[in-house]
């Protein structure tokens, strides 16, 4: 009997056993046909799987949930184990960074990543997402530091430790972890895209891209509207509530096959919302006789510190023209195309 695997084709934790599959040269069909919320509560699933969850799969031994109890069952089927290591030490390493890359990089991806697609409740507390992106680069940090000395997580050559890493990396590259925030980390990027460009995994996955954007959340979560204009019964409101937030994997799933995904916008919505008008400010300094240089080299006008409410969220610096890197800095910033060397900056402006 061939293995059957349960899942949609875009499910992101099947991906792992069928990647795992392709390196051991193990067979694995889709359930055709798979539907998911229809297929995954029929009482044959529910069998397979108490809780309805996919990915499920199915054996002559008999069936196995978890993503990562099935993608060790592939990468242990072929005798001569090229994913599994060769000695103790190797196993617990591979099942070191299994772990350390569900715990801490998946489940921090899902935590920042699923309250903006509005898979859960969005806003969350600030402080979780918070707490979600600082775990995230904290494991990044570790993850990025091995790295640094090694081109694979364990040994020299792809591990299941890879293929699970790589797959947990692959969803937040894909829609939340742009390119800003990732080269903060440059050995995981190298090592993602040697990763997700291996034939092997590029016959599952396809082409790759990198996010550029992060999702802006559901607007801000404008109060549900009732279908029907019926009068409702006391308890359904909280209904619709629940429905609104579906589990997140299941929406994710679903959201994959059928949906247009809501369009990512700026990354500068993760700043604190701030009460300047950006236009006002920019024609305010326009308009005014008063240059970038007197802003930059001197001191900041009283009119700057009065117009700009948000003082508190910038850090006003004063130029040191003799520090090469503050005039290169600036260089950067102005739109003149001259370098930086004070008088010729008399005309220039910021806010390219
Ligand atoms: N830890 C599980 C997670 C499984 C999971 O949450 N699956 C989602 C789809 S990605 C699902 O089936 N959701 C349906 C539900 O929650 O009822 C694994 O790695 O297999």
């Amino acid at each position: 009997m061939a293995l059957v695997l349960y899942a949609s084709k875009t499910n992101k934790n099947a991906y792992k056993a069928r990647v795992a599959a392709e390196y051991v040269g193990v067979q694995i069909e889709m359930a055709p046909n798979f539907q998911m919320h229809v297929s995954n509560k029929t009482p044959e699933f529910l069998k397979m799987n108490p809780l309805g969850k996919v990915p499920v799969l199915e054996t002559p031994d008999g069936p196995v949930f978890e993503s990562n109890a099935i993608a060790r069952y592939v990468a242990r089927l072929k005798g001569d184990n090229i994913l599994y290591g060769s000695s103790p030490i190797d196993y617990a390493h591979i099942e070191q960074w299994i772990d350390f890359s569900s715990m801490e990089i998946d489940a921090n991806i899902s935590r920042w990543l699923y309250p903006r697609m509005g898979y859960v409740p969005y806003p969350p507390l600030p402080p979780l997402e918070e707490a979600a992106i600082s775990g995230l680069k904290r494991a990044l940090g570790a993850l990025n530091t091995h790295l640094a000395t090694n081109t694979y997580l364990v040994g020299h050559s792809v591990t299941l430790a890879d293929i699970v890493t790589t797959i947990n990396l692959y969803l937040g590259f894909k829609e939340i972890l742009i390119k800003s925030f990732t080269s903060e980390f440059p050995h995981v990027e190298r090592y993602f895209w040697t990763m997700v460009n291996q034939p092997n995994f590029r016959k599952i996955l396809g082409e790759v891209k990198q996010a550029e954007a992060v999702p802006t959340p559901p607007s801000a979560k404008k109060p549900s509207q009732p279908k029907e204009s019926k009068p409702k019964a006391k308890d359904e409101p909280k209904k619709e509530a629940k429905k609104e937030t579906k589990k997140e994997t299941e929406k994710l799933d679903e959201e994959e096959e059928e949906a247009p995904k809501p369009k990512p916008k700026n990354p500068l919505d993760l700043l604190p919302p701030s009460k300047m008008i950006l236009d006002e400010w920019k024609r305010l300094y326009s308009n005014t006789k008063t240059n970038f240089r007197e802003v930059a080299i001197k001191e900041i006008p009283k009119f700057v510190l009065d117009e700009c409410y948000d003082m508190e969220l910038y850090e006003w610096t004063k130029v040191d023209i003799s520090d090469e890197n503050q005039k290169e800095r600036v260089s950067q910033m102005i739109e003149d195309a001259e370098p930086f060397e004070g008088e010729p900056l008399l005309d220039a402006k910021c806010f390219k």
